[in-house]
């Protein structure tokens, strides 16, 4: 059973973030990358945010044992799994994440999420891994953002936190290859570089919340345990 050790989880608390290598072994990720490649990548279906509504695979896919068991220590036992997002970018043209918390863009209280962001091949500074400030998560707080044009900026999101909220000479990279995961805070400001490598880059990104938090959006999927929000979730699948 893979579950995070103490020193990753203390570092979740600390720095917003952590790294888990070898989540999966390279050859149990075939499966959900043919998936993604055939029914999202060459079906046009990108971006692909919440695919897991309508398309039962990525519900089942992300509510195996496995990965509720590694989400378990950090969002308890009563588990609704409600984003899957398919952040493939393209070699060449990959678009830049700005940076941003997510927080900003979510409807949900209170906001107690973690996402799991896994490497479907590697990434690495070249095809433009996310990148991260450690510690900005602290005191859950959401910080100024404003408006950008994405199609001007070739940019995957809308909303860019004020540049006078951060330094960026602080961010860490998060390197991965094929089966590591990045684990992110829902309040921790992060971004990536447009990928202008000959390579793509694909990662599959999983974000669970405990069912004590509400969220009515109808996108949710209770994963494991039971229904804390005295019914007023509104569950999928
Ligand atoms: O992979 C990226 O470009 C950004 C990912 C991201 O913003 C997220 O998972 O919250």
């Amino acid at each position: 059973m893979a579950v995070p050790t103490s020193e990753e989880l203390q570092q979740y608390e600390k720095d917003g973030y952590f790294i888990h290598r070898d989540l999966f072994k390279p050859e149990e990720l075939h499966e959900v990358t043919d998936y993604i490649m055939e029914h999202v990548v060459e079906s046009h279906r990108l971006p692909a945010v919440q695919p897991h509504i309508q398309d039962a695979f990525f519900r089942e896919w992300c509510s195996q044992d496995h990965l509720l068991d590694f989400v378990e220590p950090i969002v308890g036992p009563d588990i609704a799994l409600w984003t899957v997002h398919c952040f493939y970018k393209p070699p060449i043209s990959g678009p830049r994440t700005p940076w941003h918390q997510d927080a900003v863009y979510w409807e949900m209280e209170p906001v107690v999420t973690c996402s799991i962001w896994l490497a479907l091949e590697q990434v690495d500074e070249e095809n433009g891994c996310m990148r991260v400030l450690p510690g900005t998560h602290r005191g859950n707080r959401k910080l100024g953002h404003h408006g950008i044009d994405r199609v001007k900026e070739n940019a995957s999101l809308g909303l860019e936190t004020n540049n006078d909220q951060f330094d960026e000479s602080t961010s860490v990279s998060m390197i991965l290859d094929t089966g590591d995961c990045s684990v992110h805070h829902s309040h921790l400001i992060h971004g990536a570089m447009p990928n202008t490598s000959g390579r793509s880059r694909n990662g599959l990104v999983m974000r669970y919340m405990p069912t004590s938090s509400v969220r009515t959006t109808g996108d949710l999927y209770l994963a494991r345990g039971r229904d804390l929000s005295e019914g007023k979730n509104v569950y999928c699948g």
